[in-house]
C-alpha cells in the first residue's frame, strides 16, 4: 500500500495550496449543507479532481474562455476565487453569480460558461474558438468534459471542425474512470487518445498530480495550440473520490478505497498545509454561515455578473 510519505510532493506554491484547499472545503461544505437539508436540487463535487483546474490556473490567460460542466465548482473557483458568489448561486441567495437561476451547474460570468448537458459545450466552444482565432490571437477556448461525455455525438462534430478549421480549442478530458454509475470500460470503445488521433488532433495524457510536472508538460503544448492555432486534447487520468452527485455512489468498497489511494490531500500533510487547511476550512464555514443568512435572490432579468 502506498503510504503518505512515499507519495510525491505536489509542487504546490502557496497560492496553489490555498486554491486546492478552498475547492476541497467548498465541496465538503456543500455535501454537509445537503445532508443538513439546507440545499435543494443536486450538485456534483470534484473531490479528488481539484488539482486539475489548479494546475491549469497558471497556464490559462484572462482572455481564454472556459467552458465547464456539471462538475464545475473547481473550474469556477480557479477562475474567480469567489466562494461566496458561487455558494449564493447554489443556495439562491443575494449576491448569486446568476441571480440563483443557474444553480450548481449553469453559470455565466466573464468568459466562463458551464452546462449540465453532457457534450453541449463542445460545439459552442468550437464556435468561440473560431471567434477567438479571428479576434483575439493566441486565446484558447477551453472545454472540460468527463470520460462518459465521449459518448455524445456533438463531441465529434466539434472535433471535426476544430481540426479542419485549426481552431484554438483545448479539450480537457477529466478521465475518472466512471460516468455516473457506468465504468468507462463498459461504455468507451478504444481510447480518448485514439479518438483524438482519428481527427489528427494532438493528445497528451497526464497521470501525475504534481502541479509542477503537469505544467512543465503542458506549457509547450498549450503554447503550440495558441500559436498554431490548433486543437489539443489533454486527458487527465484522475479519480472521483465522492459520489456522482450527493449520495449515489454505486462502487464497491474496494474500488472506493483504490480511488482514495490517489487522493492528493493526505500527500501534502506538512506544517504549511496543516495551518492553511484549518484556516481555509473555517473560512469556507464562515462563508456558508454568512451566505445562508442573506435574503433569497430574486429571479429578475438582470443578466449575470
Ligand atoms: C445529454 C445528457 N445526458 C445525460 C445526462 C445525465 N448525466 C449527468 S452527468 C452524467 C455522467 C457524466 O459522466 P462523465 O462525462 O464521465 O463525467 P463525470 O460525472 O465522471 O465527471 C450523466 C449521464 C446529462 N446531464 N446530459
Amino acid at each position: 500500500m502506498t503510504t503518505v510519505q512515499e507519495r510525491p510532493p505536489l509542487g504546490a506554491s502557496e497560492a496553489d495550496l490555498e486554491l486546492l484547499l478552498l475547492i476541497r472545503h467548498f465541496e465538503q461544505q456543500l455535501l454537509e449543507l445537503f445532508a443538513a437539508g439546507e440545499l435543494s436540487g443536486t450538485t456534483h463535487t470534484c473531490l479528488g479532481q481539484e488539482y486539475i483546474p489548479v494546475a491549469l490556473r497558471t497556464l490559462l490567460r484572462p482572455d481564454d474562455f472556459v467552458f465547464s460542466n456539471h462538475r464545475g465548482h473547481g473550474h469556477y473557483l480557479a477562475r474567480f476565487a469567489d466562494p461566496a458568489g458561487l455558494l449564493a448561486e447554489i443556495m439562491g441567495r443575494e449576491g448569486a453569480v446568476c441571480n440563483g437561476v443557474g444553480g450548481s451547474q449553469h453559470i455565466l460570468r466573464d468568459g466562463f460558461l458551464s452546462t449540465g448537458v453532457q457534450g453541449q459545450s463542445l460545439p459552442v466552444a468550437a464556435g468561440v474558438a473560431l471567434h477567438l482565432s479571428r479576434a483575439e490571437a493566441g486565446a484558447l477556448a477551453v472545454a472540460h468534459i468527463g470520460d462518459g461525455t465521449w459518448g455524445e455525438g456533438a463531441v465529434y462534430e466539434a472535433l471535426n471542425l476544430a481540426a479542419l478549421w485549426r481552431l484554438p480549442l483545448l479539450v480537457v478530458a477529466e478521465h475518472n474512470g466512471i460516468a455516473q454509475s457506468t465504468p468507462t470500460e463498459l461504455q468507451l470503445a478504444g481510447s480518448v487518445a485514439g479518438r483524438a488521433a482519428a481527427f489528427g488532433i494532438e493528445h497528451a495524457r497526464v497521470t501525475s498530480q504534481d502541479l509542477g510536472e503537469i505544467r512543465a508538460l503542458l506549457e509547450p503544448l498549450l503554447a503550440a495550440a495558441r500559436s498554431g492555432p490548433a486543437p489539443l486534447v489533454v486527458e487527465f487520468v484522475t479519480h472521483r473520490l465522492g459520489p456522482h452527485s450527493k449520495g449515489d455512489d454505486t462502487r464497491p468498497a474496494e474500488v472506493l478505497a483504490a480511488a482514495a489511494e490517489h487522493d492528493w490531500y493526505p500527500a501534502v500533510q506538512d506544517e504549511r498545509f496543516r495551518q492553511a487547511d484549518e484556516r481555509i476550512r473555517e473560512q469556507v464555514a464562515a462563508v456558508a454561515r454568512e451566505v445562508a443568512a442573506r435574503p433569497r435572490s430574486v429571479w429578475a432579468d438582470r443578466g449575470c455578473r
